[in-house]
């Protein structure tokens, strides 16, 4: 029985992988895969976010049409939560976080929660660090949140982005 269902958003700059993540954290399991006029996929799965307790998530993930104002107001309204993604092998995508964490909480909420994801970790024995990962661990910290490497190829830390991220929902609003 699930009670809670929650809205999360996947945010961050262009080929980042948020479509990726989604697809790797919903795999075979999915529910519902539509796609709006507007360009975003809704994607719904159930989250065991702690032994027991499950929650619905629709995941939304926005296409390219992301600028547009009447796009991007429909995404953010009833936001419960947000995935906030730079790719480890492009510094500029890290750099623009910190505009996407104003966006979202402007048109989200000032104290909706998040989680900064820097992907594509399978990249990074080849192509090197880009950024500094203390800077992305202590930037999330600072923001009241954490910072998890994933890779939407190997699948590593896919899931405990998105469980991480329900229960930090489901905390702020019981707490
Ligand atoms: P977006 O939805 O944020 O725009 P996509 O990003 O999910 O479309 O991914 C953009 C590109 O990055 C894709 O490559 C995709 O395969 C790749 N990618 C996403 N996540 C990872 C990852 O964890 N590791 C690696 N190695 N690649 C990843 P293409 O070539 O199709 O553009
Ligand atoms: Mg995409």
């Amino acid at each position: 029985m699930s009670s809670f269902k929650l809205k999360v958003l996947l945010t961050g700059a262009a080929a980042v992988g948020k479509t990726s993540l989604v697809q790797r954290f919903i795999k075979n399991r999915f529910q519902a895969n539509y796609k709006l006029t507007v360009g975003v996929d809704i994607l719904t799965k159930d989250v065991e976010f702690r032994q027991g307790e499950i929650a619905t998530l629709s995941i939304w993930d926005i296409g390219g049409q992301q600028r547009f104002e009447f796009i991007r107001s429909t995404f953010y309204k009833g936001a419960a939560g947000a995935l906030l993604v730079f790719d480890l092998t492009r510094e500029q995508t890290y750099t623009e976080t910190r505009k996407w964490l104003t966006e979202i909480r402007q048109f989200a909420g000032e104290n909706i929660p998040f989680v900064l994801i820097g992907n594509k970790a399978d990249l990074v024995e080849d192509v090197g660090i880009v950024i500094d990962r203390n800077d992305a661990r202590s930037f999330a910290e600072n923001e009241g949140s954490i910072y998890i490497e994933t890779s939407a190829k190997t699948g590593v830390s896919v899931d405990e982005a998105f469980t991480e991220l329900t229960g930090r929902i489901i905390d702020s609003r019981t707490h």
